[in-house]
């Protein structure tokens, strides 16, 4: 596989002024040279050059369109290989043409990702760096940008290899007094530094973790449910929040039957959010099943939106409040526009707290600027910067995290039971081998497999 060379449109779908079409493998360059008519001479392109002229079918002669290319020569190129890429217009013919007769020349269609694996495999990044591309494509935010290039630069693997390296070190005493039972002085040194240098990486290694959940949404953007009793408002708020009519609203309760879901920008952050049917008991089936999703939906999210209706005497539903438990949680008074003394809202605040109480209507439009800075005092505190130091994005390295930090532990008792050094070794191994799952030092290639699939074809 790693021998073919490989070729995809790299440019999204549709109608854009150009597209790309990239190879990349060994065969790029002449297979670039064979269906490239070059406007003037030209007898070996320049590495990292643009040329103007046709792409043509190699067995008729035939123009297929007017076109740049570039070679770019291994190993200063995306995948460490020499890498074509032809600028041809942007639409669906051209591009696809053109891939063809690329493909005809015995290029093979790359498959989603493959280049972005080849850039892995060749060691131009690691794994952590790998998964940073797809984050900074996909990012929808400012944020979620930043925080996608700073790993993909590397900040996330050095400091892996900085947890990694005194492990590596130590591991290496262990191993020496393995070999030399006899200095028993080797061994009462490497007990200590085991010990030393495990309590400095736990601690590193927390550090990262308590980093992750904030990460995560940061990247992924926040998970949130607008939930309540039938006709609240819960539509209503959804349609506000986004300025359209996206739900049906009516004033019958159990108008909405199923869950919906958009995504929106509020103060710099994602959030992807989901309207939902009324929480109560019903016998009418179709609503049963919506209400069902509801709670799907409730136990998902990272946020929830509790939105009651000012205009009727509140009880809190049990098993939303349960379902709520600790997370992030707003009380939304909606229908303020109908309220006649301001006494209900501070009596409600008492009984909400110390969950904040929004007052809003969503048919009037009020109360959206409170919502929005309840939304991110709930979910970061009031801060939505993506910290100075690193963060951890991906549940992938937080897990990786966790089973390093377990072996450590064990590591740590180890030692304090006064356990022999060939068992300390094999934590010792376990937490450098979970560790290494992040960068990709130790990792399956069914692994690798499952990590690029997520990536789009032409990356
Ligand atoms: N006066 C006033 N009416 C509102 C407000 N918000 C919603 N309504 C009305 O309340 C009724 C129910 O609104 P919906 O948004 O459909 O309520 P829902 O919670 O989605 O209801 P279900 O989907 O049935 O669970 C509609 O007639 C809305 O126009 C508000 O802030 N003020
Ligand atoms: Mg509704």
């Amino acid at each position: 596989m790693l021998e073919d060379t490989i070729a995809a449109i790299s440019t999204p779908p549709g109608e854009g002024g150009i597209g790309i079409v990239r190879m990349s493998g060994s065969a790029a360059e002449a297979i670039g040279l064979a269906t490239f008519n070059f406007a003037s001479r030209v007898d070996k392109p320049i590495t990292h050059h643009l040329y103007y002229g046709h792409v043509i079918n190699p067995i008729n002669g035939k123009i297929i369109d007017e076109a740049l290319i570039s070679f770019m020569r291994a190993p200063h190129t995306f995948t460490r290989e020499d890498v074509v890429e032809v600028n041809c217009h942007g639409g669906i013919l051209p591009l696809t043409k053109t891939l063809e007769i690329i493909l005809a020349q015995g290029a093979r269609m790359a498959t989603p990702g493959e280049f972005t694996q080849r850039a892995f495999l060749n060691g131009r990044i690691d794994l952590a760096q790998a998964e940073a591309v797809i984050q900074v494509i996909r990012a929808k935010t400012d944020i979620a940008m930043e925080l996608g290039v700073k790993q993909l630069v590397g900040q996330l693997s050095r400091e892996v290899s900085a947890i990694r390296k005194p492990l590596l070190t130590i591991l290496a005493h262990v191993e020496a007094s393995i070999d030399y039972p006899e200095h028993q002085d080797v061994e009462e040194l490497a007990r200590d530094e085991i010990l030393r240098v495990s309590i400095l990486c736990l601690d590193k290694i927390n550090t990262l973790v308590a980093t992750a959940d904030k990460g995560r949404i940061l990247r992924e953007g926040i998970r949130t449910a607008i939930v309540g009793s039938p006709n609240v408002g819960k539509s209503s708020l959804l349609n506000v929040l986004l300025g359209q009519q996206r739900a049906i609203v009516t004033d019958i309760p159990g108008t909405t039957r199923d869950v919906l879901e958009e995504s929106l920008n509020v103060g710099g952050v994602a959030l992807t959010i989901v309207d939902t049917a009324g929480i109560r008991d019903t016998a009418d089936e179709i609503e049963r099943m919506g209400v069902e999703r509801s709670r799907q939906a409730l136990a998902d999210a990272d946020l929830i939106l509790y939105v009651l209706d000012v205009t009727e005497e509140w009880v809190p539903d049990n098993e939303i409040m349960r379902a709520i438990g600790a997370k992030p949680c707003i009380i939304i008074a909606n229908k303020v526009d109908l309220l006649l003394s301001v006494d209900i809202l501070t009596t409600l605040s008492q009984t909400v707290a110390p969950k904040p109480l929004v007052a809003m209507s969503a048919t009037e439009m009020l109360g959206l600027t409170d919502l929005e800075e309840a939304i991110i005092q709930q979910v970061f505190s009031g801060s939505v910067r993506a910290e100075e130091s690193i963060m951890v994005t991906s549940t992938r390295h937080k897990n990786a995290l966790l089973r390093t930090h377990t072996a450590l532990s064990d590591v740590q008792d180890a030692i304090n039971l006064g356990y022999a050094v060939d068992l300390i070794a094999i934590d010792l191994h376990s937490a450098l081998e979970a560790l290494g799952e992040i960068t990709g030092e130790n990792i399956g290639p069914d692994l690798v497999e499952e990590i690029f699939s997520n990536f789009c074809i032409g990356k």
